[in-house]
């Protein structure tokens, strides 16, 4: 049982919600698990009942009954039990479910909250601010403003992930194509897990985004950090350089690094040494990290789309990753 409990806590939990949809939500659940909870054991009572007459050892067809009157009580076991409560467990389901999902979505009129534009894609997240002054583009880390709502934007790069923060509300299936729209709200500062929800190939369980909720000032800073960030020059004289060679050379076809490169197959890396993990949650980001990912990541996340890069000098990419773990906003 524990082991079964132990799902119940933690980061990803829809029974710790923190933010009003998801606390619609969690309520629902409640209501579900106990409404339902009675119906199965009602069911289950009545399946015994069956059993031990059936069983007893005086059990006759009773003659006191006459063939009419007993399909008249059958009947009236089918239309109530098998048509009116059903019907009516809907009804109420629907009473409650249909104004908690109108709830998530952004409808027109009323208040236009910020909008963060999400797009999953074979195995990573990418998060796009956009905005007047310039948009800001991340990956695998999403940063929110906490106590307001937020409208999410949601698409699909390759094929269909869902976008899903338990403790916030959801899901909304990201589809090639397709924008869905949910709006969420985190009540307060925090850390909470999001996962893909929705199968999208091998490394699906490897498809984590970090969601960050911080004051609205703090997130309006960051936004600005992030917008006003010196590029980075290849010409810089300095230790780093080499590293900054070698990306040009090797990765900046698929990644972006603001002012050395534009790929857009991977995860965009100018802010990557203020990420919380590398490979969208595979391995925690600490002091080398990156160099590890760098030398391993098909061992580490098989699979995923990013080559190998057995052929470079493990040098190399030792200083590759030394430099990239120095870039935050
Ligand atoms: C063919 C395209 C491609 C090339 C070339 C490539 N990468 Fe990647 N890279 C990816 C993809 C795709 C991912 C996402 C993998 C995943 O997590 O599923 C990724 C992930 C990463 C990550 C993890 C980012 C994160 O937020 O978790 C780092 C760091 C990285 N690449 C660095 C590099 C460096 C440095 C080079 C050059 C030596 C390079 N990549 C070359 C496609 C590429
Ligand atoms: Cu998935």
């Amino acid at each position: 049982m524990l082991p079964v409990l132990a799902g119940c806590g933690g980061s990803h939990s829809i029974l710790d919600p923190a933010g009003p949809a998801a606390r619609d939500v969690a309520w629902l659940w409640w209501g579900m698990l106990i409404g339902f909870g009675l119906v199965f054991v009602a069911v289950v009572a009545l399946w015994l009942a069956a059993f031990r007459r059936r069983d007893a050892p005086d059990h006759r067809p009773d003659r006191s009954v006459s063939p009419d009157e007993e399909r008249r009580l059958g009947l009236r076991w089918i239309l109530g039990g098998g048509i009116l409560l059903p019907g009516v467990s809907i009804l109420v389901l629907l009473a409650f479910g249909v104004p908690a999902g109108q709830r998530l979505l952004p409808l027109p009129g009323g208040e236009t909250p910020r909008v963060i534009e999400v797009t999953g894609h074979q195995w990573w997240w990418e998060v796009r601010y956009p905005d007047d002054r310039g948009e800001v583009v991340t990956a695998n880390h999403l940063v929110m403003p906490a106590g307001e709502p937020v409208d999410f934007h949601v698409t699909g790069a390759d094929v269909i992930h869902a976008f899903w923060v338990p403790r916030l509300g959801g899901k909304i299936d990201m589809i090639p194509g397709r924008i869905n729209r949910i709006r969420l709200q985190a009540d307060s500062p925090g850390v909470f897990g999001a996962q893909c929800a929705e199968y999208c190939g091998v490394q699906h369980a490897h498809m984590h985004l970090h969601v960050e909720a911080v004051p609205p000032e703090a997130f309006d800073d960051w936004l600005a950090a992030r917008r006003d960030a010196e590029p980075e020059s290849s010409d810089l004289d300095d230790e780093h350089a080499p590293a900054r060679d070698t990306f040009t050379a090797h990765c900046a076809s698929c990644h972006r690094v603001a002012g050395l490169g534009e790929g857009d197959v991977g995860p965009d890396l100018s802010d990557l040494g203020a990420r919380a993990t590398l490979g969208a949650g595979t391995l925690a980001m600490e002091e080398g990290a990156v160099a590890q990912w760098l030398t391993e990541h098909q061992r580490l996340k098989p699979g995923n789309r990013m080559p190998d890069h057995d052929h470079l000098d493990p040098q190399a990419l030792e200083a590759l990753g030394a430099w990239l773990e120095t870039l935050r906003p």
